[in-house]
C-alpha cells in the first residue's frame, strides 16, 4: 500500500507526479492548509513522520520515506518501469538532475527574493534562476529529453522542480516564461513536461 502525504499544491506534487507517470494505485492524503496550525492532528502526524515537518512523505506498507527527490528515486528503483532505465551510467544521469534540480533551483536562499519588496533582490535572484535554467537549455541540444528521445524520471524530477501541475507551465512563483529569455529549447521541453496527461491530472487534486 502507497500513501502520499501532501497536497498538490505543493513539492508534495513532485511525487504525486511520479505516481501517476508510473501507473501506480495510491492513496493521496491532501495535507496543507492545517499544517500552519501547530496544534492540529495534522501537524502532529507529520512531525511524528517527517522531523523536518516537510511535506511530502510516503509511506510503503510502513516504510516511512521523505524528500520528494528520495521518494521518487526510491519509487523509480521500486517500481522501475519505462521511467527507469536498466543501465547504471543512465540511472547516473537521473541522480544528476535530480540533484541538480535541488541544490541549483530549489533553493532555500531564493526564497527570500520571494518574500521582499526590494527590486534590487528580486532581479538578483532572477539574473541566477537564469544563468541556472542556461545550463539546462545548453544540456538539452536538439534532444526532446534530458536523456535523449523519451520521457524519463529525470526529466519528471527537473521540470516538476521547476514548475509545479498548477502553474501552468510557467517557473516558480514568479510564473517566468523561459521563452522571455532566449531559452526556447527548454520552454518547448517545459512544455512537453507539463502537458503530460499525468500533469493535468495531478493540477486538478487537492
Ligand atoms: N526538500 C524538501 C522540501 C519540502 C518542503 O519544503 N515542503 C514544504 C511545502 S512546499 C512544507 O512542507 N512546508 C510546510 C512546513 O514546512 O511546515 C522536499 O523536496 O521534499
Amino acid at each position: 500500500m502507497l500513501r502520499l502525504y501532501g497536497t498538490s499544491k505543493s513539492r508534495a506534487s513532485r511525487s504525486i507526479l511520479a505516481l501517476e507517470e508510473l501507473g501506480l494505485e495510491y492513496e493521496h492524503v491532501p495535507w496543507g492548509r492545517a499544517l500552519l496550525d501547530p496544534q492540529s492532528g495534522e501537524r502532529q502526524s507529520l512531525n511524528a513522520m517527517n522531523p523536518n515537518g516537510h511535506i511530502p512523505v510516503l509511506d510503503h506498507d510502513g516504510f516511512v520515506i521523505w524528500e520528494s527527490m528520495a521518494i521518487n528515486l526510491y519509487l523509480g528503483e521500486s517500481f522501475g518501469g519505462p521511467l527507469w532505465p536498466d543501465d547504471a551510467t543512465t540511472r547516473g544521469r537521473i541522480y544528476q538532475w535530480s540533484f541538480w534540480a535541488q541544490t541549483e533551483m530549489d533553493r532555500r536562499d531564493w526564497d527570500v527574493a520571494r518574500r521582499t519588496e526590494d527590486e534590487a533582490v528580486r532581479e538578483r535572484v532572477t539574473e541566477a534562476k537564469v544563468a541556472a535554467l542556461t545550463v539546462l537549455d545548453d544540456a538539452l541540444g536538439s534532444s526532446s529529453y534530458l536523456l535523449g528521445d523519451a520521457f524519463s524520471l529525470a526529466d519528471l524530477n527537473v521540470a516538476s522542480t521547476l514548475s509545479e501541475p498548477h502553474e501552468g507551465g510557467r517557473i516558480d512563483w514568479q510564473r517566468l516564461d523561459p521563452n522571455d529569455f532566449g531559452l526556447g529549447r527548454l520552454g518547448d521541453w517545459l512544455a512537453r513536461c507539463t502537458s503530460r496527461p499525468a500533469w493535468r491530472r495531478v493540477a486538478d487534486l487537492a
